[in-house]
């Protein structure tokens, strides 16, 4: 294969005289040329690709400054063979080619980071983005006496069950101290790397470049009507939440009328609200829908949480998880060396090897994570024996929401008890509005926050946001869609946004904006294959294999079409929709906005909550106690007054 692909190169070289000059592009009219140049193309890419996949997961799970140094040098190589791919690719004038040959060709001319042409500035870069994954990864908060907190399970267990206003506050601030400000010089050098890149790339900045990934002209837009469409509902879960928080922290920290301090959410983002749930639980008496509490009474460990999530996409005759998965994946924190804790998903490119790596904790959180990343891999599986360039998302927003689609069957109440993970459940009207609000606090209350990441980022990459405002736009943007304000005033030495993973890790989050509301439509369409009928909320798609083939024949297209044919293969429809998302909510859209009725939506007022106490309670009694010595002191001296 490899002496046949570099025959049908050496000709064109020939025919060209200069094969890399310009030339030679487009000059080559022949497709079977170029089919047999892509057959050429993907062997190397899997073999290219591997490589560097290795290189990075050695580093993920092994942050050592030799793993770092190997992973960059890796990540450079693969950008030369990306650029000679690229080079090559465009020998062919694809004018008269099938859909599919343009789709692959095309698809090679773009490519990333790799497209910087010099070589000390990809380094640069690669250097950058090493930099800052690493010191977020290793990131500790450390208490006056005991041990040092890392994210996670540490300070991600602090904010999700302390209910002390100014622990949480510690634990927020602690956080963004450690590893905000250190990230902003890089953060600058990263956005004018990125940049050049994407220059090189023929978008005008590197946000254009990733809108491209979607396809559609009108993204921007589509995404605005969908988030306006969304927003009423948004606005009915804050009031009620801000109303709940109001009667347990009181008129010094809420205001009724005004955003609600960021901290107290039961998230270090205040992207889930989920962990909240028994503050705001509307009615008390029904049966508990948390399985935190029975996964840890009955002795669950990681390994028996991913069964668990293994067993669900089997029953629906999709593929298991393959015995290199179970062998090779990382789904405990290791006690011996630092790791990168955010959850991912591997495909090392040579159809075999498949993982996960997650810092799984005993908790309900988890359990659905865990889902969200097999998904990744279910959809890798899928697509495997597609060629490489295929091998990907419809667009990003799906291969983000296969496993919160399947999460969605499995957080059933009915579902829950099947499995054993919930002791009682009641099918009654209480318990719908219980359940609705627990998916609210995650699904809806995310949708904001999904929507201003890269909102944030655009303006950043296209020069409307600067550096001498970065935090403070960040902040604008988290108040106006979020209706959330910092718990203490903050100022352009914090740099907020590097707080959240995907910000010094250069991940898109757009994606999971997409992703809330593809996954109600796919949820909708596989729960019509599986002959549910009633509610949408009740739907539990469990062992069916009508509603399993209808998802995988759609995953098994890869990127092989654009987005909108594969959502109608799925759902028959071609546009995106919130429909399927309003649906499910309905019982809880007209409970909420019965519930609000004389509370004031929105947060209008300019308004900035008091200063916390000081934490940890140690230093409150040490101040207490000096407060008490002067009290003390002065009422001896008045006594013993002569
Ligand atoms: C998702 C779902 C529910 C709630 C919230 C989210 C958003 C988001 C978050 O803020 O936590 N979730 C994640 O970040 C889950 C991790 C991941 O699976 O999306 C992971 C992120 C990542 C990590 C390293 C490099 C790139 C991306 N994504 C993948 O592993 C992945 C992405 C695309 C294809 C295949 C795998
Ligand atoms: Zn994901």
């Amino acid at each position: 294969m490899a002496v046949r692909g570099s025959i049908v190169l050496l000709l064109l070289g020939i025919f060209c005289y200069l094969p890399s000059s310009s030339r030679c592009q487009g000059t080559n009219t022949n497709e079977t040329q170029a089919i047999q140049w892509l057959a050429e193309y993907n062997e190397l890419a899997m073999k290219a690709y591997f490589e560097s996949t290795v290189a990075s997961w050695s580093y993920q799970t092994d942050i050592t400054d030799q793993n770092e140094q190997a992973m960059i040098d890796a990540n450079v190589k693969v950008a030369a063979f990306a650029k000679e791919a690229r080079t090559n690719a465009s020998l062919f004038d694809m004018t008269n080619f099938s859909y599919d040959t343009k789709r692959q060709l095309s698809k090679l001319k773009t490519i990333g980071d790799a497209a910087i042409e010099d070589q000390d500035k990809l380094e640069e870069l690669n250097n950058v983005l090493a930099g800052m994954e690493s010191r977020y990864s290793k990131g500790k908060v450390c208490p006056e006496d005991g041990e040092c907190l890392s994210l996670e399970p540490g300070l991600t267990r602090i904010m999700s069950k302390s209910r002390n206003y100014a622990e949480l506050n510690w634990a927020w601030q602690g956080w963004r101290e450690a590893v905000g400000p250190s990230a902003k010089e890089d953060y600058k050098r990263y956005v004018e790397l990125k940049n050049i890149a994407s220059v090189a790339n023929g978008y005008a900045n590197n946000g254009d470049y990733w809108k491209s990934w979607y396809e559609v002209d009108d993204f921007t837009d589509q995404l605005e009507n969908l988030y306006q469409e969304l927003s009423p509902l948004y606005d009915n879960l804050h009031a009620y939440v801000r109303r709940k928080l109001y009667d347990i922290y009181g008129s010094d920290y809420i205001s009724l009328k005004g955003p609600i301090p960021a901290h107290i959410l039961g998230n270090m983002w205040s992207q889930s609200w989920l962990n909240i749930l028994d503050l705001v639980l509307p009615y008390k008496d029904a049966s508990s829908i948390d399985v935190t509490p029975v996964l840890v009474r009955e002795g669950y460990d990681a390994r028996r949480m991913f069964n668990v999530s293994d067993e669900f996409f089997g029953s629906l005759g999709l593929k298991k998880m393959t015995p290199e998965f179970w062998a090779e994946s990382m789904i405990e924190k290791p006690d011996d060396r630092e790791v990168v804790c955010h959850a991912s998903a591997w495909d090392f490119s040579n159809q075999i090897d498949f993982r996960i790596k997650q810092c799984t904790d005993i908790t309900m959180d988890d359990f659905i994570t865990i889902h969200h990343e097999m998904g990744h891999i279910e959809y890798y599986l899928q697509y495997k024996d597609l060629p490489v360039v295929y091998r990907g998302g419809a667009n990003p927003g799906f291969h983000e929401a296969v496993g919160d689609t399947l999460a969605l069957s499995v957080s059933t109440p009915k579902h829950l008890k099947a499995v054993g993970l919930l002791d009682e459940v009641q099918d009654d009207y209480e318990a719908d509005i219980n359940f609705l609000m627990s998916m609210a606090l995650d699904k809806i209350a995310f949708l904001p926050f999904g929507y201003l990441m890269d909102k944030w980022r655009w303006a950043v990459f296209d020069g409307t946001i600067t550096p001498e405002n970065f935090n403070a736009e960040w902040w604008k943007l988290r108040t106006q869609y979020q209706g959330i304000v910092p718990p203490t005033p903050r100022t352009e030495a914090n740099f907020d946004p590097a707080a959240k993973y995907h910000i010094p890790s250069d991940t898109p989050y757009i994606r999971y904006f997409v992703s809330h509301i593809l996954q109600f439509q796919f949820h909708k369409a596989m729960c019509e294959a599986a002959g549910h009928t009633g509610d949408l909320l009740k739907c539990d798609v469990y062992n069916s294999q009508e509603a399993g083939k209808l998802l995988g024949d759609m995953l098994k297209m890869g990127e092989s079409k654009e987005w909108p044919e594969a959502l109608e293969k799925i759902t028959g429809n071609r546009t995106m929709t919130a429909q399927p998302l309003l649906d499910y909510f309905q019982p809880l859209i007209s409970w909420l906005e019965e519930q609000n009725s004389g509370e004031q939506l929105g947060w209008a007022e300019a308004w900035t909550p008091n200063e916390p106490p000081v934490w940890p309670s140690s230093a409150i009694s040490a101040h207490q106690t000096s407060v008490w010595a002067s009290v003390v002191l002065a009422s001896l001296v008045i006594f013993f007054k002569p």
